[in-house]
């Protein structure tokens, strides 16, 4: 499948990624711009002085002197950074570009030891001590990293030359780039050395490490490999990582206290053995438990693995966790990941507005196993949340400007209780410049820089359209290529056409998804020739399936088949579970795939104030000049009025100006009383789309409105 965005929404991230973002991370990376790095939450220990990561790789390489600084996780910055450039880099040629990307890696190929072992922290700090710390040593999370990045980097460069899943190393010039290696092997070469070096050192063969890595991610590399390169052994190994995962859950702690006779770094190993998800053997696990990046990482691979083996059990698992963070532990912005505590899970239905994580890596990462579940089975609710997520979370991770980002995305904050509340430290109120832990910016820079991957995908024969993206996509089969293609102007409107192009022999199924958050959706769909024309709308008639599981499916025979759609995007008020204890009496505002919030600019100071009838009209209009360009909503509301009763002090209403045998107004003077406010004044409640807020200064913002009826 090869696909090909040219929509209004994503074009302006995408190239806000390319000119913008990957520039500006470069330097950061190399410490060579003035910017604030701030801790991610109010904990000294935490490094934020500067990157230091293409450092790290020079000192590791023996190219530079120096220690290692940064968390033990750094490298995977840069690798994620490079697979970001390479998904650019296949849209966008860029000689420069190339120029850097190719110095990296060779840069990294200098950093890697000859056994193939590659991580800088180790190789700087602690060489004696390689995969002894798996635990918290992110060595295998590093690895997957890169081993990502470098199956990217190989497509994005062997494209040039015609072809991907070669190996061997090309060194002729180029016409078009100018640059000596066209299709870069070596980071595919790296990666391919990492791996067997990784396979010979763990596995359940005897001699070997029979463990895995605390932070799952070198299983998604793994899989990638294997489908790049087509060899099984990278396939059983990520199996293998996967399956091991709470087969013996003393495994870290033991490892830690043999390699340092000690029983802990920095308070670890006293989290709870969820937090790794290593609680359970992971078949028997059906809950999504622990730190929410870690976790989605698991089962993405882990769905990865079912749907390329057709092993029914790894999907039922996969299901088991789907339905659990779906139904019971998702935020509405597609959030996951409930508590700064191990940046984890907590319980079903505990759903803290002010107070939640909501990584915006752990949105991505949902993304990615939604993206998996697809291949699973065709079922239009793992695209539902992967839009949702995508719409919401994972672009608030990042400002307008494309330089800013959030790590953790409340729904509700109140910008004097991040400065003076401990335990909203991590609940940050613009974002910031960068972060010392900065595993955010760089994923959202390759997710955005590879949102095509999402937009179609393939079960079976079949073709689904995920997203409403404009885009065209191509696909070629022995006998013949489909091309299908988007128009789109998502999510301002909810028209949209899809147009098959069969030139394959036979006829070919495409299922368009159906939003579950649609309420009316109208379709028509239109039989052409070759050049489109209308030839046949009566036949088209025929040609709709039912719907199933969230797909509308149509046989597109040989020449045009146009599939036209339209959801009503009319704003929508949406309700938690009741068991949400945080949301009830509140409502949401969603339009299409996005959700709303109030924010202090446009609403005023205590939003908590607000109050939006039942019945109130939620009339939705367009603004050209604001956020870059969003919807508006718009509500005739109330403010609760801080009447007289409350305004005063515990003096005034409860004593001194009681009169004689007069009940006080208030029996702790100005914060309670017997009496229920009961005043009201109209306002006019302003929203705009989650994704764009905190892109005005500091101010409160709220996604959860009381509602009055
Ligand atoms: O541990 C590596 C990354 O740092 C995790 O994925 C994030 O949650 C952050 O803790
Ligand atoms: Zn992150």
């Amino acid at each position: 499948m090869k696909t090909v965005v040219n929509d209004t929404f994503w074009n302006r991230y995408k190239e806000l990624v390319r000119t913008r973002m990957i520039p500006y991370q470069w330097r950061v990376l190399n410490d060579d711009i003035d910017i604030k790095i701030e801790k991610e939450r109010n904990d000294a220990s935490i490094p934020s002085e500067k990157s230091h990561a293409i450092e790290n790789f020079k000192i590791a390489a023996g190219r530079s002197k120096g220690e290692h600084y940064g968390w033990v996780f750094q490298d995977s910055d840069v690798y994620k950074w490079l697979e970001a450039a390479a998904y650019t880099l296949k849209n966008h040629p860029d000689k420069e570009l190339m120029k850097i990307t190719d110095e990296v890696v060779d840069l990294i190929g200098d950093a890697q030891e000859k056994s193939g072992y590659l991580n800088t922290y180790f190789t700087i700090m602690e060489p004696d001590h390689k995969y002894k710390r798996l635990g918290e040593s992110h060595e295998l999370y590093c690895a997957g990293h890169f081993i990502e990045a470098a199956v990217a980097y190989h497509e994005a460069t062997a494209a040039y030359r015609g072809g991907v899943g070669h190996m061997e190393t090309t060194t002729a010039g180029d016409v078009e780039t100018g640059h000596k290696e066209v299709g870069n092997s070596r980071a595919l070469e790296i990666a391919v050395k990492l791996a067997d070096h990784i396979d010979a050192s763990f596995g359940p063969e005897e001699g070997k490490i029979h463990g895995m890595d605390g932070h799952e991610e070198i299983e998604i590399g793994l899989m990638k490999l294997y489908h790049l390169t087509g060899e099984k052994r990278y396939m059983k190994l990520a199996e293998y990582f996967l399956l091991q995962r709470g087969q013996d859950p003393d495994f870290f702690r033991r490892q830690f206290r043999e390699d340092t006779g000690k029983e802990a770094i920095g308070g670890l190993y006293h989290v709870p053995l969820t937090y790794f998800q290593i609680h359970a053997p992971l078949m028997e696990q059906d809950t999504a438990e622990g730190h929410a990046v870690r976790l989605v990482y698991m089962c993405t691979a882990l769905a990865d693995v079912a749907a390329s083996t057709g092993n029914e059990e790894l999907a039922a698992v996969c299901r088991r966790i789907w339905r659990n963070i779906v139904d019971k532990r998702m935020y509405i912005t597609g959030g996951i990941g409930s508590t700064v505590n191990g940046e984890s899970f907590t319980l079903d239905y505990d759903l803290p507005n002010d107070t939640m994580y909501c990584e915006t890596c752990a949105s991505i990462g949902l993304i990615f196993f939604a993206r998996q579940m697809l291949r699973i089975e065709p079922k239009g609710e793992y695209a539902d949340v992967m839009e949702r997520a995508l719409y919401n979370t994972a672009l608030a991770g990042m400002a307008l400007d494309g330089r800013h980002f959030f790590y953790v995305n409340p729904l509700e904050v109140v910008p004097e209780k991040s400065k003076k509340d401990p335990t909203k430290s991590h609940v940050k109120i613009v974002r910031p410049d960068w972060l010392g832990c900065a595993c955010c910016p760089p994923n959202l820079a390759r997710l955005i820089a590879s949102v095509e991957d999402y937009i179609y995908s393939e079960a079976g024969r079949d073709i689904l359209v995920n997203l409403f993206i404009k885009s065209t996509m191509v696909r070629e089969y022995e006998d013949g290529e489909v091309t299908v293609s988007i128009d789109a102007d998502y999510p301002k409107s909810g028209k949209t056409a899809v147009r098959i192009e069969n030139k394959t022999s036979g006829a070919v199924r495409v299922g368009v998804r159906i939003p579950g958050w649609a309420k009316k959706v109208s379709r028509k769909v239109v039989v052409g020739d070759d050049t489109g024309k209308a030839i046949q709308t009566a036949a088209g008639k025929e040609r709709l399936a039912a719907a199933e599981d969230g797909f509308w499916y149509v046989e597109a025979g040989a020449g045009v088949t146009v599939i036209e759609l339209e959801f009503d995007m009319t704003p929508q008020r949406w309700y938690a579970n009741p068991l949400v204890s945080e949301d009830t009496g509140k409502v949401s505002i969603a339009r299409g795939p996005q959700v709303f919030c109030a924010e202090g600019v446009d609403n005023g100071e205590n939003l908590h104030l607000l109050s939006i009838p039942s019945d109130a009209d939620l009339e939705c209009s367009w603004n050209e000049e604001l956020l870059g360009g969003v919807n508006v909503i718009e509500a005739e509301g109330v403010r609760e009025i801080d009447d007289e009763a409350f305004k005063t002090s515990y003096a005034e209403a409860g004593r001194e100006t009681r009169k004689e045998g007069e009940e006080a107004a208030c029996g702790q003077g100005g914060l309670y009383r017997k009496k229920k406010a009961e005043s009201w004044e109209p306002v006019k409640i302003r929203m705009i789309p989650y994704y764009a807020w905190a892109n005005r200064g500091p101010n409160e913002m709220r996604v959860w409105l009381r509602e009055k009826e």
